[in-house]
């Protein structure tokens, strides 16, 4: 990553009853959310951690001053980053990790797939499944699954004492690029990824904004492509207001099917959904999705022209 702006705290974002969010990653611009209530503020080993409620978009979570979740939109990212890579895959998905996540949110999402037999989540940050429990029911309910085991413990490390292939999918659910979840964005850690997926697995994450940052998204996915050689690598696309500039994406990043890598079999296409859309959980209190379907999926690779051309030779499919 060429720069490295230091992370910020709710004590910078907040003033007169109004959050603002500020970083050097959306220079000269900021959301700003009225503030009902602060409910929680705390300083873990890693970073600040801030619960907030809103006017607008209820109950606000954030970490270095940055939005993660708002009760009203969160459903958007949560469903996409999971739903999109479970439903691509070409078997159904047994084994699954998420690296960050530690909301509650992506974990929610996985657990209405009833094929899935374990969930193990890495998450450095003990703070946030311990807030999202207390202030996030909603999105915390993916912790009660009894396929879920969550670590705390360094995502990195996890995954590369990871046996080789553990797993179907792996979801990278990371903050930005700044603080605890730049080495998330790194060669080192996307080595490790590939190594502990299966061939013919997913590795899906967080990737930023077309509007802000293509080019972390080119710098990310071109990376991407020598790592998962004779793979595939794509790009897809949310909506979500409270985000900067109310859009983010996620890399999708298939492993080669054989071991041989290229030469072998063609790299799976992420674009098409070939398993079922996942339904409801009554037994968590997990209602219909709300944002992905099989038609939203599709869509999501289509990229806006200025950001096809940006990316140009940096994806497999777009
Ligand atoms: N700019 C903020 C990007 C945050 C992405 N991760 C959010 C975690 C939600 N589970």
């Amino acid at each position: 990553m060429a720069s490295k702006p230091s992370p910020g705290s709710a004590d910078q974002a907040i003033n007169d009853g109004w959050y603002t969010e500020l970083s050097p990653m959306w220079p000269g611009q900021g959301l700003s959310l009225k503030v009902k209530e602060i409910l929680y503020r705390g300083k873990s080993d890693f970073q600040d951690v801030c619960v907030f409620e809103s006017e607008s978009m209820g109950t606000v979570l954030l970490l270095d001053g940055v939005i993660q979740a708002t009760d009203r939109d969160e459903f958007s990212y949560q469903e996409m980053i999971a739903h999109i890579p479970m439903c691509a895959l070409e078997r159904p998905a047994k084994k699954v990790l998420v690296v960050g996540g530690g909301d509650g949110g992506v974990l929610r999402e996985l657990a209405r797939y009833p094929d899935v037999e374990e969930i193990h989540m890495a998450e450095i940050d003990k703070m946030v499944p311990d807030v999202s429990k207390q202030y996030f029911p909603e999105m915390a309910v993916g912790f009660s699954d009894p396929r879920v085991t969550l670590h705390i413990c360094d995502g990195i490390k996890y995954v590369e004492d990871s046996p080789e292939h553990s797993y179907d999918l792996i979801v990278v659910d990371s903050s930005d690029p700044v603080g605890p979840a730049e080495v998330l964005f790194e060669k080192p850690f996307f080595e490790a990824l590939h190594r502990a997926v299966r061939p013919g697995g997913i590795v899906c994450t967080q990737a930023e904004s077309l509007w802000l940052h293509l080019d972390i998204i080119k710098a990310l996915a071109g990376m991407c492509k020598e790592v998962f050689a004779g793979g595939s690598v794509s790009y897809a696309t949310t909506t979500i207001p409270t985000y900067p500039s109310g859009q983010i994406g996620m890399l999708v990043c298939a492993k080669a099917r054989t071991e041989q890598g290229e030469g072998g079999s063609a790299p799976l296409d992420p674009r098409i959904p070939r398993q079922a859309e996942p339904g409801p959980l009554p037994q968590l209190g997990v209602p219909e999705l709300k944002y992905y379907s099989h038609e939203v999926h599709t869509a999501a690779f289509v990229l806006p022209v200025f950001a096809k051309k940006g990316l140009e030779g940096c994806l497999t499919f777009q």
